[in-house]
C-alpha cells in the first residue's frame, strides 16, 4: 500500500515536471499559408518564446496534412534567397525564434490536399528535450516574400 503511494506520488511529481518544461516554451502567432488544391507544399510561420533558464530547440514537427514537414531556413546564394533545411532551431534561454516568411519557417512537404483559409491545421513540435508541443494552427493568406520551392526557382539573377 506505501509502495503504491510512493509510485503514485512520483508519477505526480513527473508529470508536473513535464508540463513545466512544455510550458517554458510558449507559441506566438502561429499559422500556415492557404494554398490551392494541387500544391505540393506550403509553409507554417510562428513565433516561439522560451521563458525558461535553459536553452531549448525545436529539432523535429510532424502533421496529418503532409508526408513530412521540414525545418527551414533562408540564406542568400549569389543574390537568390534559397531555403535549406537545417537540422534544429535554437531557442536561446529568455529569448525568441521568429519564423516568419523570407527566413525560418516550418516546411510543410507533399500536401495530401489544399488549404483552405477558415481551416485548421494540426502540427505537433518536437523539442531537444523530448518535450512535444501540440498546436492548431489557423490557415490564413500570407503576403509577401513566398518561401515556396516552386517560387525560389523562379527567381532571376
Ligand atoms: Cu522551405
Amino acid at each position: 500500500m506505501k509502495k503504491h503511494l510512493q509510485l503514485a506520488s512520483w508519477l505526480l511529481l513527473l508529470v508536473a515536471s513535464f508540463q513545466l518544461q512544455a510550458m517554458d516554451i510558449q507559441v506566438k502567432n502561429p499559422h500556415v499559408r492557404a494554398v490551392p488544391p494541387g500544391s505540393q507544399v506550403t509553409a507554417a510561420f510562428m513565433e516561439l518564446h522560451n521563458h525558461g533558464s535553459e536553452k531549448r530547440a525545436l529539432v523535429d514537427a510532424s502533421s496529418p496534412v503532409s508526408a513530412a514537414v521540414e525545418l527551414h531556413t533562408h540564406t542568400e546564394v549569389d543574390g537568390v534567397m534559397q531555403m535549406r533545411r537545417v537540422s534544429q532551431i535554437e531557442l536561446p534561454a529568455g529569448g525568441v525564434a521568429r519564423l516568419e516568411p523570407g527566413g525560418l519557417h516550418l516546411m510543410l512537404i507533399d500536401l495530401h490536399s489544399g488549404l483552405n483559409t477558415d481551416t485548421q491545421v494540426e502540427i505537433t513540435l518536437t523539442l531537444d528535450d523530448g518535450s512535444l508541443i501540440e498546436l492548431n494552427l489557423p490557415v490564413k493568406r500570407v503576403h509577401g516574400h513566398q518561401g515556396g520551392h516552386q517560387q525560389d526557382s523562379h527567381q532571376h539573377h
